[in-house]
């Protein structure tokens, strides 16, 4: 439904929700040193430039020619390229590598620092503090944590799960003991299976739900880093607590049978309030840890699961705010906001000026509805 002419004529666009951004792009390599120095950014808390690095990343993504000396040029009169990052582009397209990657690299702080975030609660703000008390690898935080081999699958397995009082983010501690598991990549037939699962366990609570399979895998990633599902019935409604007790529900009965072993969020969604306070409760979200029961064939490994309730006036909304990527959401408020005179957020899309409601029918309605060229989801891996 795309062609390769679309692709061409639209990499140019400011707004990442505009452009034609596939998973693995013609500049792939220099995407990936360019990752690099972004993550740095991130890592060290200058978001302001790991921002700037993520629009830049985000508009290579889309550039459908492999970059050369011949038409870096085109590049840099791309939108968010500054005179800073082309010089960075150049220097890779010359010697095939960035000195300031090189030199990112070469040190221990940026490699202790992304392997202490690769623990489930630990951000870059809290690995900078570990680091700080000299602190350098894994093993170096399960002393500091005192999780060690033999007392970790307990406290991987120690519930975590209040259903009365307000439920506690993933500790440390638990993230680390299931650290392994939690940073494995989920293949899409696992994605698939864990989503049958849940689904068929909602169908004995109330039948004829519906549900799409968001995230990286709608997008078409191989692995994804979690699985997030967006769930509706037609007769839920808006109102009451109506979406909140299906998800409450829901999360209880997997609990009960030993799938979901923890919950890090449970509750209400209240980002789309413009000015009406009845609309925030169309939305609701588990965090979950979830695992597939071991059969005869294989032990199973534990895996984030995210499901999102919506009424049905809003399913799809939150289908295309939680299929993503990141870049294309944040760019889709932006370009409601600023271009439209709209509020774009998954639970819901309002006119500005009178918070007047809109209810789309179908994805495509809701790029109608924003005045956007319909995007595929593989290509909005922007
Ligand atoms: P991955 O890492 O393989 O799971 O890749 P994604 O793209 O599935 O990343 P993920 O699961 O973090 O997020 C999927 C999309 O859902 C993302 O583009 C933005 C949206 N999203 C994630 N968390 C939230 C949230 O708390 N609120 C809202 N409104 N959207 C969210
Ligand atoms: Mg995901």
């Amino acid at each position: 439904y795309h062609s390769e002419k679309d692709t061409q004529i639209r990499y140019h666009h400011r707004y990442a929700c505009m452009r034609h951004s596939p998973l693995i792009c013609p500049n792939q390599g220099l995407v990936e040193k360019l990752a690099i120095l972004r993550r740095h950014r991130e890592i060290e808390g200058f978001d302001m430039q790991s921002l700037s690095y993520e629009r830049v990343i985000s508009v290579l993504k889309a550039f459908p020619y492999h970059i050369t000396l011949d038409n870096i040029h085109e590049v840099s009169e791309l939108p968010h390229i500054g005179s800073k990052i082309c010089s960075k582009i150049q220097e890779f397209v010359q010697h095939g590598d960035i000195s300031e990657c090189k030199s990112i690299l070469s040190g221990t702080r940026y490699h202790s620092l992304v392997e202490f975030t690769t623990v489930y609660g630990i951000g870059p703000a809290t690995a900078r503090n570990l680091y700080s008390l000299g602190l350098r690898t894994i093993k170096d935080l399960e002393n500091h944590y005192k999780v060690s081999p033999q007392t970790r699958d307990d406290t991987a397995k120690s519930l975590n799960v209040d259903f009365t009082t307000r439920l506690p983010q993933l500790s440390i501690k638990v993230g680390l003991a299931l650290r392994e598991d939690l940073r494995s990549r989920i293949p899409r037939s696992e994605v698939e299976e864990i989503h049958g699962v849940v689904m068929n366990e909602l169908a004995n609570i109330r039948s004829g739900c519906v549900s799409t399979i968001t995230g990286g895998y709608r997008r078409g990633k191989d692995e994804s880093n979690d699985v997030d599902i967006v769930i509706s019935h037609k007769d839920l409604k808006s109102g009451g607590d109506q979406v909140k007790g299906l998800c409450a529900q829901l999360v209880k009965r997997l609990h009960d049978k030993g799938l979901v072993i923890h919950v890090m969020h449970l509750s209400g969604f209240r980002e789309h309030n413009a000015l009406r306070t009845s609309h925030w409760d169309t939305l609701e979200k588990a965090l979950t840890v979830f695992i597939l029961p071991d059969d005869k064939k294989q032990k199973h490994v534990h895996r984030r699961l995210d499901l999102i309730f919506a009424a049905p006036e809003v399913y799809w909304t939150a289908v295309v705010g939680w299929t993503g990527s990141k870049m294309f959401e944040r760019d889709l408020r932006l370009w409601a906001k600023q271009e439209r005179g709209m509020r774009f957020d998954s639970s819901g899309i309002s006119r500005r000026h009178d918070s007047k409601l809109y209810f789309p029918n179908s994805e495509q309605e809701v790029f109608d509805l924003l005045g956007l060229e319909w995007i595929h989801p593989t290509l909005r891996n922007a």
